[in-house]
């Protein structure tokens, strides 16, 4: 009796101290495992006789139901404090940046966006996109445009030529985008309205100019088209690309061979402390060249200056880039440096257009 009493004691404390699920397992192996010290107390119980049996047997199943039952309520309550313990422990970060959508990863050159920029603008006012060759003919890139023999432009020093092919012609990597307009004129006829993005050469190197750089041309031939519509549709690129109301322009006589007359625009500007602002202030800023299509070209591409005029003009898109975003320096923009890029950079998404602003 009071062993059996002494037992159930022990094993009620041995269940009870048990600090973890491995250590209940431990002790239930002790008391109901086949050689456990409950289970050989059942054993005994075929030995007895049937009064013994009748006496001893409640007393040993009733011991092990207590302990059964003991071992299977410290389990639950063990399993509820792990459970406990890891909620406790365990923290959901909610201020973790979620990870950039895939299609938004990436960034796009800031070049590449004005191009979207610029090609929005005038997209709107009826203009298409025309492209050419890198390498040019030295014909569509000086003669045709009225360069005479001899001019500086055509020196060595300035443009970079290729190596003589077999008929002793010297390409040349296009010093600007123009040639474009000439293959355009001389394929398609009036009325042309195009403007002409891409990359142009010239034998320059210094903090403001690279090797390569980028320019955007843009040209309307027709019947009247005129110095009036010429200063309208730069001036509504220009309050369109610096996202401004209104903004003063100054048209300064200049000179291009293929242009006459030929200007050189400003557009208003305010400086202060280092920062650009458009459409406002006492200053004055360079941002192209224009003029009406000099009739020696018009010939040039097969068209009759009695019937047809026009007007062009010329810009560096790395220069525009930079006064709109700030950007001072324009080395990095062909450095491919991915923290510049990032810092710089267009989200692929954000695709100019002008409905709702250009750059909402
Ligand atoms: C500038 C000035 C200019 C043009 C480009 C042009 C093209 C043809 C005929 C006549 Cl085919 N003109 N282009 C005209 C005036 C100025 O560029 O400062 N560019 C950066």
């Amino acid at each position: 009796m009071t062993d059996l009493n002494h037992l159930e004691r022990d094993l009620l404390t041995q269940v009870e101290a048990a600090g973890d699920e491995a250590a209940l397992e431990t002790v239930r192996v002790a008391a109901l495992g086949k050689k456990g010290s409950v289970s050989e107390l059942l054993k005994t119980l075929g030995a007895m006789t049937p009064e013994e049996r009748k006496e001893r047997g409640p007393l040993i199943n009733g011991l092990r139901d207590r302990v059964q039952g003991a071992i299977a309520a410290k389990k639950e309550s063990l399993a509820e404090a792990a459970l406990e313990a890891r909620l406790a422990a365990e923290r959901i970060d909610v201020t973790l940046p979620v990870p950039e959508a895939p299609e938004s990863r990436g960034r796009i050159h800031p070049i590449s966006q004005v191009i979207e920029e610029l090609t929005a603008i005038f997209a709107d006012m009826g203009f298409s996109v025309a492209e050419g060759p890198d390498i040019e003919t030295d014909y569509l890139n000086f003669t045709a445009l009225n360069f005479p023999e001899g001019h500086p432009a055509r020196e060595m020093h300035d443009t970079f030529f290729l190596a003589p092919d077999e008929k002793g012609e010297r390409k040349v990597l296009r010093t600007h985008t123009s040639p474009v307009q000439i293959r355009t004129m001389m394929a398609q006829k009036p009325p042309i309205r195009v403007i002409i993005p891409g990359r142009t050469y010239r034998h320059d190197s210094d903090q403001t100019h690279t090797p390569m750089f980028h320019q955007v041309e843009g040209l309307v031939i027709d019947k009247q088209a005129n110095i009036a519509h010429m200063k309208w549709i730069l001036e509504e690129f220009c309050k369109a690309f610096f996202e401004v109301d209104q903004v003063k322009m100054r048209f300064r006589p200049s000179f291009f061979p293929f242009t006459e007359p030929s200007a050189e625009v400003d557009i208003q500007c305010s400086r202060k402390g280092g920062e650009i602002r458009f459409g406002e202030g006492n200053d004055w800023l360079e941002i192209l060249g224009c003029g009406m299509v000099h009739p020696n070209v018009l010939r040039n591409c097969g068209l009759d200056p009695d019937e047809y005029q026009g007007f062009a003009w010329g810009m560096g898109i790395d220069r525009i880039a930079m006064l709109k975003y700030g950007m001072p320096d324009l080395r990095p923009f062909f450095e491919a440096d991915v923290r510049w890029l990032n810092h710089y950079g267009f989200r692929p998404l954000d695709i100019p257009s002008l409905v709702g602003g250009l750059t909402a």
